[in-house]
């Protein structure tokens, strides 16, 4: 199976290859190799938006597409940025400029409680759409800590750790974060699909179903 990663974020693309490297069987094309259009993300919700990229990619192309849309849900900001984490200070996206304005809304604020979400979708040329979520709960950091990952990721203290995510390896980060959690699950999906396999989580039994 060639599969098209249906993003056009580096920072994405880099944790999902390593991800999705132990899949026998399926080829992956990132947008450098099969460019595709900007998809103008409409939705509410980051399902919503992984549907309209995954739809959108695989319209476009004719290949199976694997889109995901994440960001960052603050507990103290009523779940903002949310779905509009990559573009919360403005456009062009900036990262650095995101998280300054972040801090700046966290100042003073004592409930640091935040999460990670990802949304991952797999849409093939057929019309059958499977989605996948993964979560990473921690805390916002008071000042930005190391150099590793992208995003948000130098203000996210992930539960359990002292360190944000940026000061993990990317190993590390691919151990928990929500990405690889969608992910984790989305690779049952595409195992399950692949000639020879069963096909038990594609199709839906242990609550892993199609959509
Ligand atoms: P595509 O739509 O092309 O995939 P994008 O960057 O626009 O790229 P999203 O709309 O899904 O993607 O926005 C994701 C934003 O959420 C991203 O720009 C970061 O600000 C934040 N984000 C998501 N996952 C993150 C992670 O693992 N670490 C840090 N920040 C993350």
């Amino acid at each position: 199976m060639i599969l098209l990663l249906g993003t056009k974020n580096a920072g994405k693309i880099r944790e999902l290859k390593v991800l999705l490297s132990d899949l026998p069987g399926v080829s992956f094309l990132t947008f450098n190799e099969r460019p595709f259009s900007d998809v103008e993300e409409t939705g509410d919700t980051f399902e919503e938006n992984a549907l309209l990229k995954a739809r959108a990619i695989c319209a476009e192309t004719g290949l199976p597409v694997l889109a995901e849309d994440s960001g960052l849900e603050v507990v103290a900001l009523g779940g903002a940025p949310g779905v509009y984490s990559a573009r919360y200070s403005g456009e062009p996206v900036d990262y650095a400029r995101n998280n300054a304005l972040l801090l700046k809304k966290m100042a003073g604020v004592a409930d640091r409680r935040a999460r990670f979400v990802d949304v991952a979708v797999l849409r093939l040329p057929d019309g059958r759409e499977y989605v996948r979520k993964g979560i990473l709960t921690g805390r916002i950091a008071l000042a930005p800590q190391g150099e590793g990952g992208f995003g948000y990721d130098p203000l996210f203290i992930p539960d359990g750790y002292d360190k944000t995510l940026a000061e993990l390896s990317t190993a590390e980060k691919n151990r928990i974060s929500h990405r690889a959690r969608a992910i984790a699950a989305m690779k049952e999906v595409l195992r399950s699909l692949l000639p020879g396999e069963g096909s038990s989580a594609a199709r839906g039994e242990g609550g892993a179903g199609p959509r």
